[in-house]
């Protein structure tokens, strides 16, 4: 019998990552929607799955073996590549894979952790050190220019992880970049956006 494969979370960037992940490998999940402003994620039997009341989780049933839990919408992503070889990642052992981690990793450490840091301390009267960290996550976005001017994705003419890192955070700042000096992130962003796997996946909880 086939496992059977739960994916809770919100309509966040981190979320995102992970549904457009499982439905671009083509593997069946279901999303479970939380509603983080009612306070889902700190209800006792979420937090059972995942104690740090945090979105995603992926809940993964197997007839006869206790459920698989998988927090860290990064891990869900590489485990979604796992069962999917070929299809978000390179094959093992092979540069083109080292290339493409280099580029999740960029995004992931030096896009996505600023913006999110951010986000944090903004709320908290920390003006100018979210707008600095803002500035870096931004700056650091922009120098992916390079990896797309000449065609292609964020790590060659494959799709994948990297390019579902660099959307989810594309997509949350698309306002604030400088998009007329970008005309390869343009075209990187106008044909990732309409990525059936991507349109499917940013839907996936409402
Ligand atoms: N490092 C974690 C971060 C997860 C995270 O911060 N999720 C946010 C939504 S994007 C969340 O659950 N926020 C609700 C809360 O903190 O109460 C991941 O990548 O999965």
């Amino acid at each position: 019998m086939q496992p059977s494969i739960e994916l809770y979370g919100a309509p966040t960037g981190n979320c995102f990552r992970a549904a457009i992940a499982f439905e671009e490998a083509g593997l069946a999940y279901v999303a479970k929607r939380l509603n983080l402003n009612n306070g889902d994620q700190r209800r006792a039997s979420y937090l059972s799955l995942n104690p740090a009341g945090r979105v995603p989780t992926l809940v993964e049933a197997t007839a006869g073996k206790p459920p698989f839990v998988l927090s860290q919408s990064n891990a869900i992503m590489l485990y979604a590549s796992e069962k999917a070889p070929g299809k978000l990642l390179p094959a093992a052992g092979r540069p083109e894979r080292a290339v493409a981690l280099e580029r999740l990793l960029f995004f992931i450490t030096d896009v996505i952790a600023p913006n999110h840091a951010a986000f944090y301390v903004r709320p908290r009267g920390q003006i100018e050190g979210a707008a600095l960290l803002e500035g870096r996550s931004l700056a650091a976005l922009e120098t992916a220019e390079r990896y797309v001017s000449s065609g292609g994705f964020m790590a060659g003419q494959n799709f994948s992880l990297a390019d579902i890192a660099a959307f989810t955070i594309a997509m949350a700042v698309k306002d604030r970049l400088p998009w007329d000096g970008l005309p390869g992130l343009s075209r990187w962003f106008s044909q990732v956006e309409a990525r059936p796997s991507v349109v499917k996946g940013l839907a996936a909880f409402g």
